[in-house]
Parts: structure tokens; C-alpha cells; sequence
């Protein structure tokens, strides 16, 4: 099947909805014959950057190996969704040079903190605000949100189905589907 390889590159809090949204895609793309693969914390935190933590300095780290690996994935033939909070402007600009302009699409998954912190999926902003958890994006880190994203997706006001289909009406526009 022919399509354009690429890179959809998420950025957005925890809990915003990153790794939801970039999973369905992905799986839709592959019922519909393209070649996906989703780089998330439950696969490259957990493996090649398990050495690695939250420091400003740590996450460069994670943003440059997961930026190396989408460029591999992206080289295979692949639409590659990346799901990491990447809250560092210059680490997100430093993947858009790994890669070609027609490769790297920033997608804001946009997300009020206060909702974030209400669904609290897995307790951590509980524990950030109790001081359980040092340097916490949103809490006790910052977040640099993206000052002029290709795409954005208000998980807030649209569902997970509805922001899936924004990211296809982009490829469409674009002639990659
Ligand atoms: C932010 C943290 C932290 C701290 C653990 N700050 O919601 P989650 O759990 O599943 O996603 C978060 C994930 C963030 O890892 P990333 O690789 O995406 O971060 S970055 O791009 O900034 O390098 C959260 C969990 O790890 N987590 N401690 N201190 N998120």
C-alpha cells in the first residue's frame, strides 16, 4: 500500500489524551493497509530509555532518542505516531531537524491542566501536588506549549473518535490519503 511516511509528533500534558488518540489512529490506518507504529512511555520509557528521568536534562535525552527512532521507523516506510509530553520547545525543534519538512507534523494535544488533573488516570498528579513526585509537568516543571502547531486537538471538547478523524482530514489535505 502506498502512503506517505511521516512523523505525527503529540505534545501535551499527562492525561491529555496523547497515547489514546495516536493508538486509534494508528490502528485505523492499519485496518486501512498502512504500515503504523506508536512510539509511547509504555514502549521506549520502559526499554531503550529506562536509564533515563525527569530532569530538564533527562528529557532532552528522551526527546533526542525517541527523535533518532522515529527517524529509523520513518525511514522503514512508516506513519509513525509519537506520544510524549515533550514539553520543551527546543527538543521538539531539534526533531523537526532530524527529519525532512514533508515528515514531521507537531500535533498540540491540547488539554486545560485543571481537566487533566481531574481525570488523573493513574494518580500521578495526586502524588505531584503531595510532593510524592518531584519535577512535574504542569506542577513542579514547565510546559512550553507550542506557539505555532500543525495541528490541534482539544481533548477537552472533542471525543477521541473526532480528534482521530481531524488528524485523517489533515492527511487528506495534504494528498497523503
Ligand atoms: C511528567 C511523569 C513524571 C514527571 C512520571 N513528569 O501520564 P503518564 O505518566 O503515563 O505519562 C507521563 C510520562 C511522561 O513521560 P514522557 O517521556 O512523555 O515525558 S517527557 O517527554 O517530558 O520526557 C507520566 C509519567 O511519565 N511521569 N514522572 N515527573 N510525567
Amino acid at each position: 500500500n502506498n502512503h506517505h511516511s511521516v512523523v505525527f509528533y503529540f505534545t501535551g500534558l499527562s492525561g491529555s489524551g496523547k497515547s489514546t488518540i495516536a493508538n486509534l489512529a494508528a490502528k485505523q490506518l492499519f485496518e486501512q493497509g498502512a504500515q503504523t507504529y506508536v512510539l509511547d512511555g509504555d514502549n521506549v520509557r520502559h526499554g531503550l530509555n529506562k536509564d533515563l528521568g525527569f530532569t530538564e536534562e533527562a528529557r532532552q535525552e528522551n526527546i533526542r532518542r525517541i527523535g533518532e527512532v522515529a527517524k529509523l521507523f520513518v525511514d522503514s516506510g512508516q506513519i509513525v505516531f509519537t506520544a510524549f509530553i515533550s514539553p520543551y520547545e527546543s527538543d521538539r525543534a531539534m526533531v523537526r531537524q532530524l527529519l525532512e519538512a514533508d515528515e514531521f507534523v507537531e500535533v498540540y494535544v491540547a488539554c486545560p491542566l485543571t481537566v487533566c488533573e481531574e481525570r488523573d488516570p493513574k494518580g500521578l498528579y495526586r502524588k505531584a501536588r503531595s510532593g510524592e513526585i518531584a519535577n512535574f509537568t504542569g506542577i513542579s516543571a514547565p510546559y512550553e506549549a507550542p506557539t505555532a502547531p500543525d495541528v490541534i486537538l482539544q481533548t477537552d471538547v472533542y471525543t477521541t473518535e473526532q480528534c482521530v478523524q481531524q488528524i485523517f482530514d489533515y492527511m487528506k489535505q495534504r494528498n497523503w490519503m
